[in-house]
Protein backbone atom coordinates (compact mmCIF):
# COMPACT_ATOMS: atom_id res chain seq x y z
CA UNK A 1 0.00 0.00 0.00
CA UNK A 2 1.28 3.66 -0.86
CA UNK A 3 2.69 5.58 1.78
CA UNK A 4 -0.37 8.20 3.67
CA UNK A 5 0.91 11.31 3.23
CA UNK A 6 -2.46 13.59 3.45
CA UNK A 7 -4.46 12.63 6.46
CA UNK A 8 -7.75 12.66 6.54
CA UNK A 9 -10.60 12.57 9.01
CA UNK A 10 -14.32 13.71 9.09
CA UNK A 11 -14.98 15.93 11.75
CA UNK A 12 -19.40 16.15 10.97
CA UNK A 13 -19.43 18.72 7.89
CA UNK A 14 -15.27 19.32 8.05
CA UNK A 15 -12.95 17.45 6.13
CA UNK A 16 -9.56 18.12 7.86
CA UNK A 17 -6.65 16.97 5.67
CA UNK A 18 -2.99 16.72 7.24
CA UNK A 19 -0.17 17.49 4.84
CA UNK A 20 1.81 14.31 6.64
CA UNK A 21 5.58 14.54 5.57
CA UNK A 22 6.70 16.22 8.89
CA UNK A 23 10.81 14.38 8.17
CA UNK A 24 11.02 17.13 5.56
CA UNK A 25 8.41 20.04 6.52
CA UNK A 26 5.97 18.48 4.44
CA UNK A 27 7.59 19.52 1.13
CA UNK A 28 5.65 18.63 -1.91
CA UNK A 29 7.38 15.52 -3.85
CA UNK A 30 4.97 14.44 -6.81
CA UNK A 31 2.89 11.77 -4.71
CA UNK A 32 1.91 14.06 -2.06
CA UNK A 33 0.21 16.59 -4.50
CA UNK A 34 -1.28 13.75 -6.44
CA UNK A 35 -2.76 12.61 -2.58
CA UNK A 36 -3.97 15.83 -2.21
CA UNK A 37 -5.62 16.43 -5.32
CA UNK A 38 -7.38 13.03 -4.80
CA UNK A 39 -8.26 13.95 -1.46
CA UNK A 40 -9.64 17.40 -2.75
CA UNK A 41 -11.78 15.61 -5.26
CA UNK A 42 -13.11 13.20 -2.40
CA UNK A 43 -14.02 15.85 -0.36
CA UNK A 44 -15.47 18.07 -3.26
CA UNK A 45 -18.11 15.19 -4.45
CA UNK A 46 -18.88 14.08 -0.72
CA UNK A 47 -22.45 15.93 -0.37
CA UNK A 48 -21.60 15.57 3.92
CA UNK A 49 -18.88 17.71 3.54
CA UNK A 50 -19.08 21.12 3.87
CA UNK A 51 -15.77 23.04 4.74
CA UNK A 52 -12.32 21.63 4.03
CA UNK A 53 -9.53 22.67 6.38
CA UNK A 54 -5.91 21.92 5.44
CA UNK A 55 -2.92 22.05 7.76
CA UNK A 56 0.32 20.54 8.24
CA UNK A 57 1.53 17.52 10.71
CA UNK A 58 4.61 18.22 12.75
CA UNK A 59 6.25 21.83 12.93
CA UNK A 60 5.76 23.02 9.49
CA UNK A 61 2.94 24.06 7.20
CA UNK A 62 5.04 23.06 4.16
CA UNK A 63 8.50 23.90 2.77
CA UNK A 64 7.38 23.90 -0.56
CA UNK A 65 8.41 21.73 -3.45
CA UNK A 66 10.65 19.14 -2.38
CA UNK A 67 14.15 19.87 -3.42
CA UNK A 68 15.59 16.98 -2.75
CA UNK A 69 12.69 15.43 -5.66
CA UNK A 70 15.13 13.53 -8.26
CA UNK A 71 12.20 14.28 -10.14
CA UNK A 72 12.26 18.29 -10.36
CA UNK A 73 15.75 18.59 -8.53
CA UNK A 74 18.81 20.06 -10.96
CA UNK A 75 21.09 16.76 -11.45
CA UNK A 76 24.54 18.04 -10.76
CA UNK A 77 25.78 15.67 -13.64
CA UNK A 78 26.99 18.22 -16.06
CA UNK A 79 26.03 15.64 -18.85
CA UNK A 80 22.30 15.61 -17.28
CA UNK A 81 20.02 17.37 -19.53
CA UNK A 82 18.07 20.05 -17.55
CA UNK A 83 14.73 19.48 -16.17
CA UNK A 84 11.47 21.13 -17.19
CA UNK A 85 10.32 22.77 -14.02
CA UNK A 86 6.99 24.29 -16.34
CA UNK A 87 6.10 21.02 -16.99
CA UNK A 88 6.11 19.70 -13.00
CA UNK A 89 3.94 23.23 -12.43
CA UNK A 90 1.55 22.59 -15.71
CA UNK A 91 1.10 18.69 -14.74
CA UNK A 92 0.58 18.78 -10.18
CA UNK A 93 0.42 22.39 -9.43
CA UNK A 94 -1.49 24.17 -11.52
CA UNK A 95 -3.90 21.77 -11.21
CA UNK A 96 -4.36 21.84 -7.50
CA UNK A 97 -4.19 25.52 -7.28
CA UNK A 98 -7.40 25.85 -9.55
CA UNK A 99 -9.27 23.00 -7.38
CA UNK A 100 -8.75 24.78 -3.99
CA UNK A 101 -9.78 27.62 -5.51
CA UNK A 102 -13.02 26.44 -6.99
CA UNK A 103 -14.09 23.86 -4.47
CA UNK A 104 -17.40 23.59 -3.79
CA UNK A 105 -16.73 24.23 0.28
CA UNK A 106 -15.07 26.92 1.91
CA UNK A 107 -11.15 26.30 2.26
CA UNK A 108 -9.79 27.17 5.76
CA UNK A 109 -5.92 26.92 5.88
CA UNK A 110 -4.49 26.80 9.09
CA UNK A 111 -0.60 27.48 9.12
CA UNK A 112 1.02 25.69 12.04
CA UNK A 113 4.05 26.56 11.29
CA UNK A 114 6.91 27.68 8.15
CA UNK A 115 4.94 27.75 4.93
CA UNK A 116 7.50 28.28 2.30
CA UNK A 117 7.16 28.70 -1.29
CA UNK A 118 4.31 26.57 -3.03
CA UNK A 119 3.79 25.84 0.85
CA UNK A 120 3.05 29.17 1.32
CA UNK A 121 1.10 30.29 -1.86
CA UNK A 122 -1.02 27.43 -1.88
CA UNK A 123 -2.32 28.29 1.67
CA UNK A 124 -2.79 31.99 0.47
CA UNK A 125 -5.31 30.48 -1.89
CA UNK A 126 -7.54 29.18 0.82
CA UNK A 127 -10.31 30.90 1.49
CA UNK A 128 -9.45 31.77 4.94
CA UNK A 129 -5.85 31.64 6.29
CA UNK A 130 -5.22 31.35 9.77
CA UNK A 131 -2.06 31.34 11.45
CA UNK A 132 -0.21 30.31 14.80
CA UNK A 133 1.83 33.18 16.25
CA UNK A 134 4.55 30.86 15.89
CA UNK A 135 4.05 30.23 12.31
CA UNK A 136 5.63 32.57 8.84
CA UNK A 137 5.54 32.64 5.32
CA UNK A 138 8.83 32.70 2.98
CA UNK A 139 8.28 33.09 -0.82
CA UNK A 140 11.60 31.20 -0.61
CA UNK A 141 11.92 30.91 -4.77
CA UNK A 142 14.15 34.14 -5.40
CA UNK A 143 16.19 31.92 -2.99
CA UNK A 144 17.17 29.38 -5.60
CA UNK A 145 16.68 31.31 -8.78
CA UNK A 146 13.46 31.06 -9.07
CA UNK A 147 10.09 33.31 -9.36
CA UNK A 148 6.93 32.70 -7.09
CA UNK A 149 4.46 30.26 -8.24
CA UNK A 150 1.42 28.25 -7.38
CA UNK A 151 -0.61 32.28 -7.97
CA UNK A 152 2.02 34.14 -6.19
CA UNK A 153 2.41 36.49 -8.62
CA UNK A 154 -1.34 36.78 -8.61
CA UNK A 155 -2.16 36.67 -5.64
CA UNK A 156 0.69 38.60 -3.86
CA UNK A 157 0.16 42.26 -5.12
CA UNK A 158 -3.91 41.72 -4.71
CA UNK A 159 -3.55 40.84 -0.70
CA UNK A 160 -0.66 43.44 0.08
CA UNK A 161 -0.24 45.76 -2.79
CA UNK A 162 2.14 45.80 -5.55
CA UNK A 163 5.10 47.09 -3.45
CA UNK A 164 5.18 44.94 -0.94
CA UNK A 165 4.78 41.70 -3.04
CA UNK A 166 7.75 42.66 -4.38
CA UNK A 167 9.03 43.41 -1.13
CA UNK A 168 8.21 39.79 -0.33
CA UNK A 169 9.31 37.65 -3.55
CA UNK A 170 12.30 39.82 -4.34
CA UNK A 171 13.46 39.67 -0.93
CA UNK A 172 12.98 36.28 -0.34
CA UNK A 173 12.42 36.93 3.92
CA UNK A 174 10.60 35.40 6.40
CA UNK A 175 7.91 37.26 7.68
CA UNK A 176 6.06 36.58 10.60
CA UNK A 177 2.27 35.79 10.99
CA UNK A 178 2.18 38.34 12.91
CA UNK A 179 3.12 40.65 10.42
CA UNK A 180 1.12 38.55 7.66
CA UNK A 181 -1.96 39.75 9.14
CA UNK A 182 -1.29 43.20 9.86
CA UNK A 183 -0.27 43.67 6.09
CA UNK A 184 -3.66 41.50 5.22
CA UNK A 185 -1.82 38.36 3.64
CA UNK A 186 -3.87 36.23 6.27
CA UNK A 187 -7.03 36.67 8.05
CA UNK A 188 -6.15 35.77 11.70
CA UNK A 189 -3.07 34.80 14.33
CA UNK A 190 -3.82 32.76 16.98
CA UNK A 191 -1.83 31.62 19.54
CA UNK A 192 0.34 28.25 19.10
CA UNK A 193 -1.70 25.92 21.29
CA UNK A 194 -5.12 27.23 20.00
CA UNK A 195 -4.75 26.81 16.27
CA UNK A 196 -6.15 23.51 15.50
CA UNK A 197 -9.29 24.11 18.08
CA UNK A 198 -10.13 27.46 16.70
CA UNK A 199 -9.46 26.48 12.97
CA UNK A 200 -11.77 23.75 13.75
CA UNK A 201 -14.41 25.82 15.17
CA UNK A 202 -14.04 28.13 12.35
CA UNK A 203 -14.16 25.27 9.85
CA UNK A 204 -17.59 24.22 12.02
CA UNK A 205 -19.28 27.69 11.39
CA UNK A 206 -18.63 27.77 8.32
CA UNK A 207 -20.07 23.96 8.15
CA UNK A 208 -23.24 24.95 9.18
CA UNK A 209 -23.06 28.15 6.81
CA UNK A 210 -24.80 28.25 3.47
CA UNK A 211 -22.30 26.92 1.53
CA UNK A 212 -23.29 27.87 -1.97
CA UNK A 213 -23.81 31.44 -1.12
CA UNK A 214 -20.30 31.52 0.70
CA UNK A 215 -19.16 29.65 -2.56
CA UNK A 216 -20.81 32.23 -5.27
CA UNK A 217 -19.50 35.30 -2.35
CA UNK A 218 -16.03 33.75 -3.46
CA UNK A 219 -16.52 33.57 -6.97
CA UNK A 220 -18.33 37.17 -7.22
CA UNK A 221 -14.80 38.70 -5.55
CA UNK A 222 -12.43 36.65 -8.07
CA UNK A 223 -14.27 37.77 -11.00
CA UNK A 224 -14.55 40.99 -9.67
CA UNK A 225 -10.86 41.49 -9.41
CA UNK A 226 -11.51 41.78 -13.35
CA UNK A 227 -14.37 43.41 -14.25
CA UNK A 228 -15.23 47.54 -13.62
CA UNK A 229 -17.67 48.50 -11.45
CA UNK A 230 -20.55 48.31 -13.45
CA UNK A 231 -20.08 44.97 -14.52
CA UNK A 232 -19.29 43.77 -11.38
CA UNK A 233 -22.52 45.15 -9.98
CA UNK A 234 -23.75 43.11 -13.07
CA UNK A 235 -22.39 40.17 -12.32
CA UNK A 236 -23.52 40.02 -8.40
CA UNK A 237 -27.03 40.88 -9.67
CA UNK A 238 -27.01 37.45 -11.66
CA UNK A 239 -25.23 35.33 -9.37
CA UNK A 240 -27.67 36.60 -6.37
CA UNK A 241 -30.69 36.13 -8.61
CA UNK A 242 -29.45 32.29 -8.31
CA UNK A 243 -29.10 32.37 -5.20
CA UNK A 244 -32.54 34.16 -4.92
CA UNK A 245 -33.93 30.54 -5.82
CA UNK A 246 -32.13 28.12 -4.05
CA UNK A 247 -33.21 26.19 -0.66
CA UNK A 248 -30.86 27.97 2.02
CA UNK A 249 -32.11 31.80 0.85
CA UNK A 250 -35.87 30.89 1.54
CA UNK A 251 -34.80 28.92 4.93
CA UNK A 252 -32.31 31.54 5.80
CA UNK A 253 -34.86 34.38 5.76
CA UNK A 254 -38.10 31.57 7.22
CA UNK A 255 -35.69 30.79 9.75
CA UNK A 256 -35.04 34.43 10.76
CA UNK A 257 -38.79 35.42 10.29
CA UNK A 258 -39.75 32.45 12.82
CA UNK A 259 -36.73 33.31 15.12
CA UNK A 260 -34.69 29.80 15.50
CA UNK A 261 -31.79 28.70 13.88
CA UNK A 262 -31.97 27.84 9.85
CA UNK A 263 -30.96 24.25 8.48
CA UNK A 264 -29.06 24.88 5.09
CA UNK A 265 -28.85 22.44 2.83
CA UNK A 266 -27.34 23.63 -0.64
CA UNK A 267 -24.27 22.77 -1.97
O1 LIG B 1 10.66 22.76 -8.61
C1 LIG B 1 9.52 22.82 -9.08
O2 LIG B 1 8.87 21.85 -9.46
C2 LIG B 1 8.87 24.15 -9.19
C3 LIG B 1 8.07 24.44 -8.02
C4 LIG B 1 8.59 25.27 -7.11
C5 LIG B 1 7.77 25.58 -5.96
C6 LIG B 1 8.57 25.83 -4.73
O3 LIG B 1 8.03 25.57 -3.69
S1 LIG B 1 10.15 26.47 -4.84
C7 LIG B 1 10.60 26.70 -3.14
C8 LIG B 1 11.04 25.42 -2.50
N1 LIG B 1 11.22 25.56 -1.07
C9 LIG B 1 12.30 26.15 -0.54
O4 LIG B 1 13.18 26.64 -1.20
C10 LIG B 1 12.38 26.13 0.98
C11 LIG B 1 13.58 25.32 1.42
N2 LIG B 1 13.57 25.17 2.87
C12 LIG B 1 13.97 26.14 3.69
O5 LIG B 1 14.31 27.24 3.29
C13 LIG B 1 13.97 25.82 5.14
O6 LIG B 1 14.02 24.42 5.31
C14 LIG B 1 12.74 26.37 5.90
C15 LIG B 1 12.86 27.90 6.00
C16 LIG B 1 11.44 25.98 5.23
C17 LIG B 1 12.74 25.80 7.35
O7 LIG B 1 13.99 26.05 7.94
P1 LIG B 1 14.39 25.27 9.30
O8 LIG B 1 15.71 25.81 9.72
O9 LIG B 1 13.25 25.38 10.26
O10 LIG B 1 14.47 23.71 8.90
P2 LIG B 1 15.64 23.00 8.07
O11 LIG B 1 16.67 22.47 9.01
O12 LIG B 1 16.11 23.87 6.95
O13 LIG B 1 14.84 21.77 7.40
C18 LIG B 1 14.50 20.60 8.14
C19 LIG B 1 14.62 19.42 7.23
O14 LIG B 1 13.68 19.54 6.16
C20 LIG B 1 16.01 19.36 6.59
O15 LIG B 1 16.31 17.98 6.39
P3 LIG B 1 17.38 17.23 7.34
O16 LIG B 1 18.66 18.03 7.29
O17 LIG B 1 16.75 17.27 8.71
O18 LIG B 1 17.50 15.87 6.76
C21 LIG B 1 15.78 20.03 5.26
O19 LIG B 1 16.71 19.63 4.28
C22 LIG B 1 14.38 19.51 4.92
N3 LIG B 1 13.71 20.41 3.98
C23 LIG B 1 13.28 21.64 4.22
N4 LIG B 1 12.74 22.16 3.13
C24 LIG B 1 12.86 21.23 2.17
C25 LIG B 1 13.49 20.10 2.71
N5 LIG B 1 13.72 19.01 1.98
C26 LIG B 1 13.37 19.06 0.69
N6 LIG B 1 12.76 20.09 0.10
C27 LIG B 1 12.48 21.21 0.81
N7 LIG B 1 11.83 22.23 0.21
Amino acid sequence: MSEQLIQIEQHGGVCLLRLNRPEALNAFTSALLVQLRQALETAANDAQTRCVLLTGAGRAFSAGQDLADPHVAPSRDPGAAPKDIGHMLDQYYIPLALRLRSMPVPVVAAVNGVAAGAGANLALGCDIVLAAEGASFIQAFSRIGLLPDCGGTWLLPRLVGRAKALELALLGDKLKAVDAQALGLIARVVPDAELQDAAMALAQKLAGMPTRALVETRRAMDEALKLDYEPALKREAALQSQLGFAHDYLEGVAAFMDKRQPEFKDR
